[in-house]
């Protein structure tokens, strides 16, 4: 009777776990396709990143001063672009002294308006530590017109002349002038010694001058003034009156020289060619009047690239170290024609 009453105890308890497995799904089945997938964690909200305009924009600009026609073209370019594009311009004029533009460049670092510095350098050398001081501050800085010698990881880019490709026209030029003559002596007439205009304009033009045996007999300063150009002029005149060509890094240099060569009653332009750099309208009056035999474009209306590569940096993108400017040359034969077309 036991045994019988255990057996049935048993059947039982084997029904039941039968039916317990029933009901629970298998490990292996995947959820029903109905199922929508649970999120693990919400998104995290971010600012958008700012994108910076014009308006947004206000630049420090240290100008080296005033002294002739393509400065006075260079900061007119830049005030007017500003007014143009709605940026705040905050300009500053060192009056061609370098310690006023370190200091000038230390009071736009300090300025929190300011968040853009632009620098038409005096110098090449020197800039280091105001580099570094801007860079620290979170302030973009664009050079402008004559390049330095710092570390481009210094500054956003330099937008300017390839200034030793002028010299090394210069010197191919004058080759052309003196072709056929018996001498080839040239004077030189340099801008401020410490600039990168002075400095590559004349490298350029000792690389290419030796291609039809130009000799430089004379270099002085004349620091880009008519008036010293033609105070230089007239003592070179005086030392060695063999001379049969003028390489004046500038117009108004060449300007003056020209004058110094009328007053030792020489002819400028036919007894000694002239040839100049620039391009401003004193320099098309000169070749007119036939004063100056050929002059090599450097262009002073940089404002818009400047503004436009500024603008690029402050919107975080990475610009190259050099945006050269394009230049032409300019002969005495096309000066008449050109001149009305030309904008300074
Ligand atoms: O040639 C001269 C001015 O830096 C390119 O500076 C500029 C030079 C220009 O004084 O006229």
């Amino acid at each position: 009777m036991k045994l019988n009453k255990l057996f049935k105890v048993f059947a039982v308890v084997i029904v039941l776990v039968m039916m317990l497995a029933a009901c629970k799904p298998a490990a292996t089945e995947a959820p029903a396709a109905t199922e929508a997938p649970v999120a693990t964690e919400a998104p995290v909200a971010t600012e958008a990143a700012k994108v910076y305009t014009y308006a947004d924009m206000t630049v420090g600009f240290i100008q080296t001063g005033s002294e002739g026609g393509w400065r006075a073209a260079n900061t007119a370019s830049f005030k007017e672009t500003a007014e143009t594009l709605g940026l705040t311009l905050k300009f500053y004029d060192a009056q061609n002294k370098l310690e006023n533009q370190v200091s000038a460049f230390r009071n736009f670092i300090a300025d929190p308006e300011v968040n853009v510095i632009v620098l038409a350098a005096l110098e090449t050398t020197g800039w280091d530590d105001v580099l570094k001081e801007a860079q620290a501050a979170g302030k973009v800085v664009v050079i402008e017109d004559r390049r330095i010698d710092a570390s481009s990881d210094l500054y956003a880019t330099y937008i300017g002349a390839d200034f030793a490709l002028e010299g090394q026209n210069a010197g191919i030029e004058m080759c052309k002038l003196l072709e056929g003559s018996e001498s080839k002596n040239v004077v030189e007439l340099v801008g401020n010694v410490g600039s990168s205009a002075a400095k590559d304009r004349g490298t350029g033009f000792r690389e290419t001058m030796g291609q039809c045996g130009i000799t430089v007999t004379q270099s002085q300063t004349a620091n880009w003034s008519a008036t010293e150009g033609k105070d230089v002029m007239a003592a070179f005149l005086k030392a060695d009156p063999n001379i049969q060509g003028v390489f004046a890094q500038n117009d108004e240099m060449g300007l003056g020289a020209a004058l110094a060569i009328k007053e030792a009653g020489l002819v400028p332009g036919v007894d000694i060619k002239i040839i100049t750099v620039d391009g401003t309208a004193g320099a098309f009056k000169g070749m007119i009047a036939g004063d100056l035999n050929t002059v090599l474009e450097c262009n002073p209306l940089l404002a818009p690239q400047v503004y436009e590569a500024a603008l690029k940096a402050l919107n975080g993108e990475k610009l190259p170290a050099w945006i050269p400017s394009q230049e032409g040359i300019f002969y005495q034969a096309d000066a008449e024609a050109i001149f009305p077309s030309r904008t300074y």
